[in-house]
């Protein structure tokens, strides 16, 4: 069977003069079977549609907070770093991936958050200044790469079907969370203080968000690896 391509958003270097990419998306997809591809940073649709007609995946990346005023706010001071092309440019694919209905969606931190704004959901622009069930960090860069907290899979939810199991040990690199749900959206993940860590898309081919970053625990942890393989399994399997 041919390889599925998966078009990666990219990151920005904080000097604005590289895309970025943590190699483990790039190995994650590699391991699963899939052929990764780093996206430019564009909001040219012309572009992307090329991108998008040539690909089989989309695998939204971590990044920036969403401008709030993508869902309707004025700019909280705790707001971290906004890139606006970055928002334009990842909300235009959203809009053309759930239309068409066409091709499976991972998205991966900022990416459960835009994919939250896109279907008109809100955010916490700050866990700490803003959620009063916080109860500890959701932001440990010293565990990047191991168990930061844990996730509560919520059963029958497309997470349960790739898991098999009903709660996950995660890393947690993350200052922003989903506040209101979008409607078209289901939870089917919950940290232990409360907030939705993790949700599909009913209805769609395959469009899964997570909070945490499993590609970077995917290496030593095969729950991670298992939602890089489910992805990549719908990609190979839309393939006309
Ligand atoms: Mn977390």
């Amino acid at each position: 069977m041919q390889k599925p391509r998966i078009i990666i958003t990219p990151a920005l270097s904080d000097n604005q003069r590289n895309l970025l990419i943590n190699r483990g998306y790039y190995d994650s997809v590699l391991r699963a079977g899939g052929i990764p591809i780093l996206l430019p940073l564009t909001d040219d649709p012309a572009v992307l549609d090329a991108y998008l007609a040539s690909c089989e995946g989309v695998l939204f990346s971590g990044g920036p907070d969403v401008h709030p005023h993508r869902y309707g706010e004025s700019v909280h001071p705790a707001c971290g770093t906004i890139n606006e092309l970055r928002d334009t440019m990842e909300l235009y694919l959203l809009q053309r991936l759930l239309a068409e209905k066409s091709r499976p969606i991972f998205c991966i931190c900022r990416g459960i958050q835009v994919l939250n704004v896109a279907l008109h959901g809100t955010l916490y622009q700050d866990i700490p200044t803003e959620y009063s069930g916080f109860v500890f960090s959701h932001s440990q860069p010293e565990h990047e790469c191991d168990h930061a907290h844990h996730v509560t899979v919520v059963e029958n939810t497309l997470l349960s079907e790739i898991v098999q199991c009903s709660s996950l040990s995660v890393n947690s690199l993350h200052h922003q969370a989903i506040l209101s749900l979008a409607p078209a959206l289901r939870s089917c993940g919950v940290s232990e203080d409360g907030l939705i860590e993790s949700v599909y898309l009913p209805d769609y081919p395959f469009c899964l968000g997570v909070q945490w970053h499993p590609e970077r625990l995917a290496d030593h942890d095969p729950h991670s690896q298992m939602l890089f393989n489910a992805f990549c399994r719908a990609c190979s399997d839309m393939k006309p």
